[in-house]
């Protein structure tokens, strides 16, 4: 059985962001940090945050690299909300190159219309899907030694004190969305969101959007998401918006937010991770709230200053692509150097320092 909690790398090691499927990018990156991905050897251990696979062009790719690193033993990954998604055998934007939908898109509103973009991904052969999936179910949540701790989006010591020594995510996971919903049932909630769902249907239209609050549908997908315990640990806790601030991201309207758990994290050891897609120099994301703001963007946060987001949107060059953009994208991909704290970036030639 999988071991969910690992120990990380001893000594001096890169920490990369999410790579969302940008196979290019990733080469690059590991030229720069000494790392040498045909042969498989680095000049220190690779840590990767998750997310290697969404919509960027080549996902099968990255995980074949990653898994070689990983065999090698020059490399460890833990699981991010992406691969969580495949392990649940979800069917979300993004991941039709692992279910073999060429048709996978997604939507734009330009000049009062709903335009689709095709995603033109690789997709997986039967063989890889198959393979990436056992991979996936080998890879820890958290990773952890005695100045650092690694996870994909939020150390939640409660999140973390539930998970069993060892176990398969993916029952672990859905056991636990049954517990949530039997919870829900008993407190009446499940009723209540019902009857919303069939009043408003499943959101995911850009030009439908809700005219009204949905107390009982905020609540669920608060609840349902914030006591999760693997939700938690790899796409955070979240929190119910005021109407008026709901918004559409993702291919859904949303009525809930991500929680700046960061804020609140007093533990003496440094945590490291991805996810929250944070804005690279003056990038800013069109309809996205960007909650990892901090004064300059090399920042580190929390009260004890020790917290640092390695995500800096690379995913997003799917979208620049898309409106004919080949170069100077605005997010990057990202490698945090520990102890040292430096950031590399895969189109930088020069690492910067944090702060
Ligand atoms: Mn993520």
């Amino acid at each position: 059985m999988p071991v969910l909690h690992q120990r990380l790398f001893s000594g001096p090691i890169d920490i990369v962001g999410d790579v969302h499927g940008e196979s290019d990018a990733l080469m690059a990156l590991l030229w720069r940090l000494g790392c040498d991905p045909e042969r498989g050897v680095a000049e220190r251990p690779i840590v990767f945050v998750g997310d290697l696979v969404d919509r960027g062009p080549d996902s099968p790719a990255v995980v074949e690299l990653v898994m070689r690193l990983v065999d090698q033993g020059v490399a460890q990954c833990v699981l991010g909300n992406h691969e969580l998604n495949i392990l649940f055998d979800l069917e979300k934007e993004g991941n039709g190159w692992f279910r073999g939908d060429a048709s996978d898109s997604y939507q734009t509103e330009e000049n009062g219309q709903v335009v689709d973009h095709i995603f033109p991904s690789v997709q997986a052969t039967k063989q890889q899907a198959e393979r990436f999936r056992a991979f996936f179910a080998t890879m820890p949540l958290v990773l952890e030694r005695e100045d650092l701790r690694v996870v994909h989006a939020c150390w939640y010591e409660k999140a973390v004190s539930q998970l069993p020594v060892e176990g398969d995510v993916a029952s672990l996971g859905r056991q636990w969305a049954k517990d949530i919903h039997m919870d829900f049932k008993r407190r009446g909630l499940w009723e209540l969101e019902k009857a919303e769902r069939a009043e408003f249907g499943d959101l995911k239209r850009l030009d439908i959007p809700p005219t009204r609050d949905l107390p009982a549908h905020a609540e669920a997908a608060q609840d349902r998401q914030s006591l999760h315990p693997i939700k938690v640990l790899t796409s955070g806790r979240e929190v119910r918006v005021p109407f008026e601030e709901v918004f559409f991201v993702g291919g859904k309207w949303r009525f809930v937010r991500r929680f700046d758990w960061w804020n609140h994290y007093e533990d003496e050891q440094a945590v490291v991770v991805g996810h929250y897609w944070r804005r690279r120099q003056n990038a800013w994301v069109e309809g996205k709230p960007d909650p990892w703001s901090t004064a300059t963007p090399t920042d580190w946060t929390g009260p004890r200053n020790n917290v640092f987001c390695v995500d800096y949107s690379v995913g997003r060059r799917f979208v620049e692509r898309s409106q004919g953009k080949t170069e100077s994208f605005s997010g990057g991909l990202a490698a945090l150097r520990w102890p040292e704290r430096l950031l590399f970036f895969d189109d930088a030639d020069e690492p910067v320092p944090t702060t």
